[in-house]
């Protein structure tokens, strides 16, 4: 990007941002000169500014890696054009939040899968910039990619991200989205240009609003809580995120090779926690700028291990946007539903509505919020029903399952971060 175009994009931004924030009056009143009217009013707007968190997202291709034991299916997977250690093309966002231009740019062709997963706090003003770095093995196609917080009930058109509503970011540009969350709970967000196919080759991720509870009430203390319930019910000492999608290999392989994809042949091939298939749903968590102990797994950075001592109380954050119904089991472990689609389950008078099962079943674009109390040490499996979900390719055992370690009382530290 020229400094011209940084400039441009400043300038519009600071304009966009003025759609439900002050920076806008400012810079039309500095536009109107001293005396005017709006300058007044830019100063009484700017006088208590909330908290702002800013974010910087790039959108771009990859090359990621199902588990390798997995049958082939010549000759869409293992995908021929893939380079060492991966074996299926993605989209994806990466997280490139202080990076100067040349680093953003050299991520370029490494896209992770699932998206970085982020959390904001209640009331607070979020900035998200998305830059579009354009696809590497896909020069031809110049497709915009957009950042939409699905169930998100307060942004306006212009920054929810549907492109027929408002706007896409193009190759080598970048657009700022504003959002100030008022509403608690586990949401996720994707793009939302082509999104049939954006969505499934990767462009999906969690993000958490976390409820202004946690700062402390007049009835309870300072914590970690998952909704402003009042009476401490939705505390928990350990958050663990789980994006649940599918992998269709046959469309990630025309993607790559310049064909197009009928989807209403949608046939999965792969399913996946947070971007891994089992028993790589296991392997630690990762950063993409580190080559890790299992090179496969450098652009699916999240680990679904779930990791914790005995009697803490633990929040499973479970979110779809695959295409097909998941149903999430635990055995052994008694499981609470708190919350779905980011909404705390409580009757209009206040009443708990929270039931008690070991099966969690979670529709496309749903989410759900599942607290449980770790039980003796031990290790319990948390995977899908569906046997096909339980495989990699039809063969073995993988898909939608990890394991929930449970150690003695004590032993694991406090958790500094979500599924850490
Ligand atoms: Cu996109």
């Amino acid at each position: 990007m020229s400094d011209h175009s940084l400039r441009r994009a400043v300038g519009r931004r600071a304009f966009l941002a003025g759609a439900a924030g002050a920076a806008g009056w400012a810079a039309l009143s500095a536009s109107r000169g001293p005396g005017s009217p709006r300058l007044a009013r830019a100063a009484v707007t700017t006088a208590v500014p909330n908290p702002t968190t800013s974010v910087h997202l790039a959108g771009t291709d990859g090359w990621v890696s199902m588990p390798q034991g997995a049958p082939a299916i010549p000759p869409f997977w293992p995908d021929p054009l893939a380079p060492a250690n991966a074996n299926l093309y993605a989209f994806g966002f990466r997280d490139v939040t202080g990076m100067t231009a040349a680093q953003i740019t050299a991520q370029r062709g490494k896209a992770q899968i699932s998206a970085p997963m982020l959390s904001f706090d209640q009331e607070t003003d979020i900035k998200i910039t998305l830059t579009n770095l354009g696809l590497s093995q896909r020069p031809d196609l110049v497709d915009g990619h957009t950042v939409h917080w699905h169930g998100f009930r307060n942004a306006i058109p212009l920054f929810d991200g549907v492109p027929e509503l408002s706007i896409a970011v193009p190759i080598g540009r970048d657009f700022t989205y504003f959002y100030r969350p008022h509403d608690p709970g586990t949401y996720m967000y994707h793009c939302h240009f082509e999104d049939v196919e954006h969505v499934q080759m990767g462009m999906t991720g969690l993000v958490f609003v976390r409820p202004v509870q946690n700062k402390g009430t007049r009835d309870l203390p300072a914590g970690k809580y998952a909704y402003n319930c009042g009476d401490g019910s939705t505390r928990y000492d350990r958050e663990f995120g789980f994006m649940f999608t599918e992998v269709w290999a046959e469309a990630h392989y025309r993607d790559a090779h310049i064909q197009t994809t009928d989807w209403t042949d949608y046939n999965p091939t792969f399913f996946a926690m947070n971007g891994r298939a089992y028993p790589d749903t296991l392997a630690p968590n990762g950063d993409p700028l580190k080559v890790p102990a299992d090179p496969r797994l450098q652009y699916q950075p999240i680990s679904s291990l779930v990791t914790c001592n005995s009697g803490d109380r633990v929040l499973l954050r479970l979110a779809n946007l695959g295409y097909q119904n998941h149903a999430i089991t635990v055995d052994g472990i008694d499981l609470t539903v708190i919350g779905k689609d980011a909404s705390l389950l409580r009757g209009r008078d206040g009443t708990a509505q929270y039931t008690v099962t070991n099966t969690v079943e979670i529709g496309p674009g749903e989410s759900r919020d599942v607290l449980f109390t770790a039980p003796n040490p031990g290790t319990y499996l948390l995977y899908d029903r569906d046997y096909r979900a339980l495989t990699n390719a039809g063969g073995g055992l993988g898909g939608q399952m990890t394991e929930i370690r449970v150690s003695p009382k004590g032993t694991v530290p406090a958790q500094t971060k979500a599924n850490a």
